[in-house]
This record gives C-alpha cells, sequence and structure tokens, in this order.
C-alpha cells in the first residue's frame, strides 16, 4: 500500500492534506492513492450545497459545521468557490466566525482553486470528497457556485443536493434555466429575513408540483436565516431526511452505482486523452497544416488519430 494512503485511514491529518495536493497536481502516484484507498470509503454522508454566489452557502457550512460537531459528528468541508471565506477570500467578519473549526480536530477544510487543478476541476473535487471519506469523517459537505457545467458535474458526488436561494433575487429563474431544478434534492431559502420570501415559496411550490409528480421523494422547501443560526437544524433534518429515503427506496443505491460508474469513464477520458496527447503532439505539426489548408476535415484526422491510437493498443498488448 503506498505509504500516504496508509497514513491517510490511519487519520493521519497531515497525509489527508499531501493527499489533496498530489490529486489536485495529478501527480503520478494519484491513480495508486485513489485504488488503496477505496475499499474504505462509502461509509461517510455526502451533503452539497450549491446556489448563486452571494446566495450564504459558506455561512450556512459554517452554521452546519458548529451544528454536526454539536450531535459529536466530524466533518470534512470542500469549497469551491473562490470567494469563500474558507480559501480567505470573503469578508474578515466572516472568516473570524469560522475561524474556530479551523483548529478543531474533528473538521477539515479544503478548497479548491478553481484554475490550477491539472486533472479538471469536477475530477479533482470529487477525488477529494474519496479521500476526505477514507480519513473517516462522518459527513463531507460540499459547497459550490452553481452556474455551470462543471458544478454541476460535482454535485453528482453528493447523496443530497441542497440548493440555496434568496427571496427577492430572481434566482428561480436561473435555477430553472441551468437545469438546477434537476438536481436539487431540497431547496434552502436562506436570508429569509428579507423580504419576499412567500412570493419566492409560492413560486418554488408550484414548479415543484410538477417535478414531484412521478417522484417518491417530495422535494422540502426549508428556510434558514444563517446570520441568525435560525433553523439550521431543520436544514440538516431535511437532510436527513432525504439520506433515509435513499437508504429505504433504494434510490440511494442506485446513485452510488451511477456516480462509480461515472467515475470509471471519467478516468478512461482522463488517462487516455492525457496518453493520446503526449503522443500526438509529434505528429500534430502534419496534420494541423493540411487542416488549415482544408485538405483535411477535422472528424478524418480524429478518425485516424483515433483508429491509430487502438492498433498501437492492440499491437502493445500482443507483445
Ligand atoms: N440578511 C442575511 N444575510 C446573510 C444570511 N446568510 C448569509 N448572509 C450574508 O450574505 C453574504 C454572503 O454570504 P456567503 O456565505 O459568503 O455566501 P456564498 O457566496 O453563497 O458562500 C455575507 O455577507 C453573509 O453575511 C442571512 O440569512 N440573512
Ligand atoms: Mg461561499
Amino acid at each position: 500500500m503506498h505509504p500516504l494512503a496508509k497514513r491517510l485511514i490511519n487519520g493521519d491529518e497531515r497525509a489527508l492534506a499531501r493527499a489533496i495536493s498530489l490529486i489536485e497536481n495529478d501527480d503520478k502516484d494519484k491513480l495508486t492513492i485513489l485504488k488503496d484507498i477505496h475499499q474504505h470509503t462509502g461509509k461517510a454522508y455526502y451533503l452539497g450545497l450549491t446556489g448563486s454566489p452571494g446566495a450564504g452557502k459558506s455561512s450556512l457550512v459554517n452554521r452546519l459545521i458548529s451544528h454536526l460537531r454539536a450531535l459529536n459528528l466530524t466533518v470534512g468541508i470542500v469549497a469551491v468557490d473562490p470567494t469563500s471565506p474558507f480559501s480567505g477570500g470573503a469578508l474578515l467578519g466572516d472568516r473570524v466566525r469560522m475561524a474556530e473549526h479551523f483548529t478543531d480536530r474533528g473538521v477539515f477544510i479544503r478548497s479548491m482553486g478553481t484554475r490550477g487543478s491539472l486533472g479538471g476541476l469536477a475530477r479533482t473535487t470529487k477525488e477529494t470528497v474519496r479521500l476526505m471519506d477514507a480519513y473517516g469523517f462522518d459527513v463531507i459537505l460540499i459547497e459550490t457556485v452553481g452556474v455551470g457545467q462543471s458544478e454541476l458535474d460535482i454535485m453528482k458526488i453528493a447523496d443530497t443536493t441542497a440548493v440555496v436561494l434568496n427571496p427577492g433575487s430572481g434566482d428561480i429563474v436561473q435555477i430553472f434555466k441551468a437545469g438546477i431544478m434537476e438536481i436539487a434534492d431540497l431547496y434552502c431559502i436562506n436570508k429569509a429575513d428579507l423580504p419576499g420570501v412567500p412570493k419566492l415559496l409560492g413560486q418554488l411550490e408550484s414548479l415543484l408540483e410538477i417535478i414531484n409528480h412521478d417522484s417518491d421523494w417530495k422535494t422540502p422547501v426549508v428556510q434558514t436565516i444563517s446570520t441568525e443560526n435560525k433553523n439550521i437544524d431543520g436544514l440538516w433534518n431535511a437532510a436527513k431526511e432525504h439520506q433515509r429515503y435513499l437508504l429505504e427506496s433504494g434510490e440511494g443505491e442506485k446513485r452510488r452505482k451511477q456516480h462509480l460508474q461515472t467515475e470509471v469513464y471519467e478516468v478512461v477520458h482522463a488517462e487516455l486523452m492525457k496518453d493520446l496527447l503526449i503522443h500526438e503532439k509529434e505528429h500534430e505539426e502534419t496534420w494541423i497544416h493540411e487542416l488549415t489548408n482544408g485538405e483535411v476535415d477535422p472528424y478524418s484526422v480524429a478518425e485516424a488519430i483515433m483508429a491509430k491510437w487502438l492498433n498501437q493498443g492492440k499491437s502493445d498488448s500482443n507483445e
């Protein structure tokens, strides 16, 4: 077993931090470590929080950490948000409020740079979650800004996805357009101290009526005020209820299977592309020239590259 994997599984926090860095740097030992830790994963509950910038995701995460610690649960946090107070990006007051968690041994916070994760942000984030799982956290919180495809991809690893909205923000149109409705297992109307809650609630409920129609899970809507620490237990209880639903309906098993399958294809895709690109770079000059001259089309080039690659793979395995 890789020495770092062994230390990580034994609860060495520095090994966890180091392993995450190796993953972020797409280190050559990455797959070895992931292989070694895999059988130790699958115990943690993954709760994702997504929503517009400023919706209050980090504040909610901060409150959730305190709540979970009071319940004697350990928590790993992956924040995929460059403006997160966890990465030092937000207002000083928020950072100070979160400071207590940094010295707590039952809490581990890691923020992912949106640039610079060589293996791709979604994959790096998921692999970080796996490492935290193997380390032994009870709960892993994943915070992402709900803006694009890669955020949606990240959320596919979560057992439960909570979408955070604000009253009077017009969020709901965005949520609907961006395909976030499909991944929401529960809604959290945060900043419920601000005006516009009944309107948002009404809009949400009429949308949910359509969505919930054919589903056994009735997407709950909880209201929170994270600045006043209001109804954080309501949020957690709704998440727990969803966890129970996943377990009892078999949906959880189905999702986890799907996630594992997706991970296989992601790894194959990434590793093949890496290898292929290294080799193909040597021949690129010829076909780029032909391509720009209009002598050949991109599809034929792609086909030729794949054919060559597949044949080479075959002859390699015959040797
Ligand atoms: N009025 C009000 N402000 C809040 C609430 N929750 C968070 N905020 C503020 O909203 C801002 C953005 O919060 P943050 O957690 O960084 O949002 P994120 O970008 O979604 O992570 C901060 O200044 C928070 O203090 C709330 O419940 N009510
Ligand atoms: Mg944030």
